[in-house]
């Protein structure tokens, strides 16, 4: 159990009856308030603001069990104690400076990571290495508005040429430093949030057996009768460490009957949510290029012949430039290995280092935004509309940074971040 507050060193008083040293492990009874044992254990008392949320904070680690945990959380509410909110522990760690925002979300993203590398990352995170980059980010920038804005203020120096190039010169190792942050930022969402694939195609051609044969057990019905996948199907799946989420759908096709009508409005539903499509056909139906003309444009597309061991001809027909062929057995297995290969090239996370880290779409937004107000700098320069116009984008660029780290966030944002935390953390 964790309390933290002002009001700790008397609760800690009050059952412990005794004030613990700081940052000592010592063996106490835990007392009710008639001076009862209602277990015992190591205390630890951290004062503020040597401590995780930079108040005082008491730790008390008992034997557990339900019936004990409340009797002891009892005693602590009529000390004055309330239950925390979820994230409070961290969100108070936040706000006292003990915590960037970046830092605060890699906490939890560490406690839910869902593979090896997603925790490794959040690691990485929470000890500073994604915040560090946005600083000096922050920090070039502020540089760069401290001159510009020198020369404001003394406009009858108008900026030279010489200073211009310089001024030029920083900006585009600026766009450079901020683009570079936003692809690493990209890898590390992957990895975080992982790859949607959705598994689309004609009636029977083998589209559930291909998810049954990379989850590996038989999550979906498999007959021969087309049209038996009605409902979306979603499995969880790792692939070297990035997470996927495989989606099956019902075989697109007109349908007549009412249920699978439905089927078919879902599987088209669920392709505008996918990172990557997987258009499966087999012999001797072959690719229809009107089916494939009909699928979301904006959505990358792999095509999967499916069925080989059947060892019919086909041909590969000829489609756009870098469009992927790939040849399978979901039956025997045959080129599975190719496919999840794919698949796991699909999210550029080969080469993750020690300067990569974990990051959320909330990131990936800032990072943009602060990017294209940079890019805007560097054209209002370029047509020389003025320095106070650069200087303005520049703000506007500093203020998206900002809002990664949490120095310029605003409060709802704040609360929503911190309500997804589980409770206690
Ligand atoms: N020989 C062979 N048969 C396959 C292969 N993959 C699937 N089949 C067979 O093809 C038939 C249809 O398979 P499903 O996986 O149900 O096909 P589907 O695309 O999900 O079909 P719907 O759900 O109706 O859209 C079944 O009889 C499978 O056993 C394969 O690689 N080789
Ligand atoms: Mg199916």
């Amino acid at each position: 159990m964790r309390v933290s507050g002002p009001a700790v060193a008397d609760i800690a008083n009050a059952i412990l009856a005794r004030r613990p040293k700081p940052r000592r492990a010592s063996f106490c009874a835990f007392r009710d308030g008639a001076g009862t044992a209602i277990d015992q254990g190591i205390a630890l008392f951290f004062r503020g603001p040597r401590s995780f949320t930079g108040e005082d904070v008491l730790e008390l680690q008992g034997h557990g069990g339900p019936v004990v945990m409340d009797l002891l959380l009892s005693r602590c509410l009529e000390l004055g104690a309330r239950l925390a909110r979820p994230g409070e522990f961290t969100q108070r760690a936040y706000l006292n400076g003990k915590l960037d925002l970046v830092q605060a979300e890699a906490t939890a993203d560490l406690i839910t990571s869902s593979t090896a590398l997603a925790a490794r990352l959040a690691m990485r995170s929470l000890q500073g290495v994604f915040s560090q980059r946005i600083r000096r980010l922050v920090d070039e920038l502020i540089g760069l508005r401290t001159a510009l804005e020198a020369t404001l203020d003394f406009p009858e120096e108008a900026i030279d040429s010489q200073s211009n190039i310089r001024l030029r010169h920083a900006l585009d190792a600026l766009v450079e430093g901020a683009a570079r942050v936003l692809s690493q930022a990209c890898q590390g969402e992957r990895v975080r949030d992982g790859l949607t694939v959705v598994i689309a195609g004609r009636p029977n051609v083998g589209k559930s057996s291909l998810l049954n044969a990379l989850v590996e057990y038989d999550a979906a019905i498999v007959t021969p009768i087309p049209g038996t996948t009605r409902d979306v199907l979603r499995c969880d799946l790792q692939i070297d460490g990035l997470p996927v989420k495989l989606i099956d759908t019902a075989g697109l096709r007109e349908a007549l009957e009412p249920v699978e009508q439905e089927g078919v409005r879902r599987a088209r539903g669920q392709l505008e949510l996918a990172d990557l499509i997987l258009w499966v056909y087999d012999q001797p139906h072959g690719l229809d290029r009107d089916e494939l003309a009909a699928l979301p444009t904006s959505i990358p597309i792999t095509l999967v012949q499916n069925k080989i061991d059947l060892g019919l001809l086909t041909h590969t027909p000829l489609m756009p430039d870098g469009t992927v062929s790939l040849r399978l057995s979901a039956l025997t297995g045959e080129g599975l290995e190719e496919l999840r290969r794919h698949i796991k090239s699909r999210a550029h996370i080969d080469g993750l280092g020690e300067g990569s880290f974990v990051a959320r779409r909330r990131h990936l937004d800032a990072l943009r935004r602060g990017l294209s107000a940079l890019h805007a700098a560097r054209s209002t320069l370029e047509v020389g509309l003025g320095p106070e116009v650069v200087a303005l984008e520049l703000l506007e660029a500093q203020h998206a940074f900002g809002e990664i780290t949490g120095e310029f966030t605003p409060e709802d944002l704040l609360g929503r971040i911190f309500s997804s935390f589980c409770i206690g953390k």
